[in-house]
């Protein structure tokens, strides 16, 4: 497939003003036609050609201005619709094709997920249903007619406002027509029909606007939306109270489906979205599951305005939305829950899933310039490393400029297709600053890494730190200029205390934010009374890796004292990653290393310091994952060093500490009933998190402890962190506790994903025979995404050990499901074929054989274009 380049845009020659469709649905042959008005743009010539995209069509029917073409006017085949010479002046195509929902099995365009007729449009959904301008600068006005058996399909949905239904005379057949007002790309068109429960509900806008919301769920599952309902009035509520976005139709609906290739959909007035982000009761929802769901349905709405009612101009600006928007769900959820643990959580990600990719095959700009396939291009850069840029776009301009700048930017913008640069001149404009030099966040890949060594000098009273920059190399940049980085810092005194500060020498300091621009930079604070210790990054004020050596006296005062959560959390983890590193290389050695007693120390105050919140001792609590500490190591890794040395720290602390775990485990359990508030969440979090601890003594007592609390267990997070206790220690009743789960549960796929996912990132060499043989199971549906993603994704990003073998085993596994899924569901397929990303950084043994099983699909000449980008990008 030829690349597409951000330099080669070119604005379209036609307009669409308005979308008629009307949808005759049929599971196997499916009638679309589509009556558009077209008019030629100022600046096209008269008679240009119009090519309209399609993608698997059959094309049965064409009108230009009511009158049939003759065949010499047009050509169409499955994927494009030239019409030769269209005439000068604006004029009405009338398309009709015919489609077979039943057989989409990419799940894009038109598809039935268990019976219910759905759409994905994003990104070239829409040109799977009909002939179309599929790019999202082409913005039309659209009205749909649904037509479909009033048995099968008693709800009709489509975008907008319901303005007609009835029923079709002489016939079983009943329609809808919906009508949405606002000018929107191709890519957010909907359309549900099925049999489906409807949960209905209200809301009252700022401005006094009575909107009626709808959850439309499978019959039976009615009792598991009242957390994504509350959860999408309390966001509607909030984007008015924090960034004053009121909602714009009269209806909003949420549609679940079982089918689903991503995690939702933001099309407008009718999200579509995977039921793991909607369904939710404490039986077999998590606490991760609960807030997930309040990040996603937020994340969806708040598309309405960042997406929807300004949308990109083109798929490089992809940022433009989901930077923005991921940016504002996480400030969204932090004001509903604790800021802090928010943020570790937010860091956590950004750092298990985005910097490996931008440090791999695969790293690209949060603006790419060049695309080969566009679905491969919704990653952790796009979206998490572009939150972590408008995040400290705020950083640096403070609050009420960055407020400013939005302010400006919605009215500006309402309703168009635009850029980055069309974006940050809103805050140049507000803020009076020039962007320019920041601008460079959007072009360049890969983490900047800041080197940071700091004197005091006691005579002089002077604290001189030294700053420089570096990007590692990346694939295609050969160079890269400095960038500008916010570092929100602290000098903390030796009372704890952070030191009033005059104005440093060296830098701009606003505030607590220092920022570095250059490639290396000196900062002189004077009247500094004693040597003080430097906090740096407070908050991760920008995506960043810090490469600073403190002492580890200096790392275990920050861990007691830091008056920023974040890096008093940070200094803990920082202790445990680098005696993680220090037993790998032992253990690789064949040394038996012997785990730090500060890292211990420090273990033991986390876990009796009732003075912190629970939440955030669990998190300070939980070891780096063994893909963060082979990331540390950046080369050479042997995953089965990394694992015994976390084994090892584990017990160690389980050992030293284990009077302090006990009371930990047994008396923080919430009050009452089961509720996913933050301060139940942190007393579940920490009472698993010292199970996870007293498990790892291996004893008799502990083992029945673990047992107890999984058949005890009134809610699903206590129920799968005693389960996967039981089955990642391999426990004697570990086959018992995955069976009595079974049996429980056999009835909620979300609840048996989380039982296939749990098998397969057991560590040990049984898993791979296990993740074999439960690819055969009954409940195992290779059609199913989530159920896909549970088994094999899993295997192949949470169980490093397994899927990294030093047989191959693991590779040539995965290797097979990319190939056998490639040919059903090429974006599903894909994305598991990114789970090779970081082969090169693994020993010689084991990258050898990843890179032969990334020959092997290589080699596969029938590859999806998905695929294709993928593992050429990879091998590179
Ligand atoms: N904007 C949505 C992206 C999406 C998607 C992209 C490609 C293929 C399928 C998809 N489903 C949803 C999700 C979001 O960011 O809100
Ligand atoms: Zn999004």
């Amino acid at each position: 497939a030829p690349a597409i380049r951000l330099e080669e845009y070119q604005p379209p020659a036609y307009r669409i003003d308005t979308v008629h469709l009307d949808v005759q649905l049929d599971p196997a042959a499916t009638t679309v036609t589509a009556t558009l008005s077209l008019a030629r743009q100022a600046g096209t010539k008269a008679g240009t050609p119009l090519v309209l995209d399609g993608d698997e069509l059959t094309l049965t029917g064409l009108k230009l201005n009511g009158e049939e073409l003759g065949s010499q006017d047009f050509t169409a085949s499955a994927d494009r619709l030239e019409i030769n010479a269209p005439p000068a002046s604006p004029f009405e195509l009338t398309i009709t094709t015919q489609i077979n929902p039943g057989a989409n099995t990419k799940l894009m365009g038109l598809y039935r997920s268990s019976g219910t007729f759905c759409t994905q449009c994003e990104a070239e959904g829409f040109r799977r249903i009909t002939y179309f301008l599929d790019r999202p600068d082409v913005l039309a006005v659209y009205t749909t007619r649904l037509e479909a058996p009033k048995a099968e399909c008693p709800v009709l949905l489509a975008n907008g406002n319901l303005i007609e239904t009835g029923g079709v005379a002489g016939s079983d057949r009943h329609y809808a027509v919906w009508h949405d007002p606002f000018p929107k790309p191709a890519y957010l068109f909907a359309l549900v029909a099925g049999d489906l429960a409807q949960v209905p509900d209200r809301f009252t806008t700022a401005s006094g606007r009575d909107v009626e919301l709808n959850i439309y769920v499978e019959h039976g599952k009615e009792g598991l939306c009242d957390w994504a309902m509350d959860s999408l009035k309390r966001s509607m509520r909030w984007d008015e109270q924090v960034f004053g976005r009121e909602y714009d139709l009269e209806v909003f609906n949420i549609v679940a489906v079982s089918n689903f290739n991503m995690g939702a959909m933001e099309n407008k007035g009718l999200n579509i979205f995977n039921d793991k982000y909607v369904l939710a009761d404490p039986d077999t929802a998590t606490d991760q599951d609960y807030a997930n769901i309040e990040a996603v349905i937020a994340h969806e709405y708040f598309h309405n305005w960042t997406g929807n009612r300004i949308t990109c101009r083109d798929w490089f600006q992809l940022c433009l939305k989901e930077g923005l928007t991921v940016f504002r769900d996480q400030e969204f959820s932090a004001d509903m829950r604790s800021r802090p643990v928010k943020r570790i959580a937010d860091v956590r990600l950004l750092k298990s899933h985005q910097f490996p990719e931008d440090a791999g095959p695969l790293a690209h700009p949060v603006r790419p310039r060049i695309y080969h396939e566009i679905n491969n291009f919704y990653t952790a850069t796009v979206y998490e490393k572009g939150a972590e840029v408008v995040r400290m776009l705020k950083t640096l301009l403070g609050d009420d400029s960055f407020r400013a700048g939005l302010d400006l930017y919605f009215d500006r913008h309402d309703g168009q297709a635009t850029t980055i640069e069309a974006f940050l001149a809103c805050f140049e404009e507000a803020a009076a600053i020039d962007l320019s030099r920041f601008a460079l966040w959007y072009e360049q890949a890969g983490t900047p890494v800041v080197a940071v060594q700091s004197e005091y000098d006691p005579e002089r009273q002077t604290f001189t730190v030294k700053l420089s920059q570096e990007i590692p190399p990346v694939p295609g940049q050969k160079s890269s200029k400095p960038a500008v980085i916010p570092l929100r810092f602290g000098l903390i005194g030796p009372n704890g205390e952070d030191m009033d500060l005059s104005a440093p020498e060296g830098a701009t300091v606003s505030g607590d934010v220092l920022v570095l621009d250059k490639a290396h930079q000196e900062v002189t604070f004077r009247d500094v009374a004693s040597r003080p210790v430097l906090s740096l990054l407070r908050g991760f004020s920008a995506p960043i890796r810090l490469s600073q050596e403190l002492q580890p006296d200096e790392l275990l005062f920050l861990a007691a004292q830091d008056n920023d959560p974040f890096n008093r959390w940070q200094a803990v983890q920082t202790l445990a990653m680098q005696d993680l590193v220090r037993l790998s290389s032992l253990i690789r050695r064949g040394d038996s290393g012997k785990p730090s007693e500060d890292v211990i120390r420090v273990m033991g105050s986390v876990l009796t310091d009732t003075s912190l919140d629970a939440a955030l001792r669990a998190q300070a609590l939980t070891l780096p994952s063994e893909a963060d500490v082979a990331q540390e190591i950046g080369k050479d890794v042997d995953p089965d060093a990394i694992f015994a040395a976390r084994r090892l720290l584990r017990e160690a602390i389980a050992l030293s500490h284990g009077s302090e775990l006990l009371p930990l485990i047994t008396s923080l359990a919430p009050a009452g009933a089961y509720s996913p508030d933050a301060e139940a969440v942190g007393k579940r979090a920490l009472a698993n998190r010292a199970l996870h601890y007293y498990a790892a003594s291996g004893d008799d007592d502990a083992a029945r402890l673990v047992w107890d609390r999984f058949v005890a267990a009134d809610n699903m997070t206590d129920r799968l962190a005693a389960l996967t206790l039981l089955v990642h220690d391999h426990m004697a009743q570990e086959e018992a506790a995955l069976d009595h789960y079974r049996k429980r549960h056999e009835a909620s796929s979300l609840a048996m994903d989380k039982w296939f996912m749990t098998q397969a990132t057991a560590p040990g060499d049984r898993t791979l025979d296990k993740v074999r043989a439960l690819m055969k199971h009954p409940l195992y549906d290779s059609s199913n995404p989530n159920r896909v993603r549970s088994l094999l994704q899993s295997f192949a990003t949470g169980n490093p050990t397994q899927f990294a073998r030093a047989d191959g085993a693991g590779f040539e596994l995965v290797a097979e499901s990319v190939l056998a899924i490639d040919k059903r569901n090429p974006q599903v397929a894909s994305r598991l074929l990114t789970s090779f990303r970081s082969w090169r950084a693994l020993d010689p043994q084991r990258s050898v054989l990843a890179e032969s099983a990334l020959l092997r699909i290589s080699s596969c000449e029938d590859l999806s274009r998905d695929s294709r980008d993928i593992v050429d990008r990879t091998l590179q």
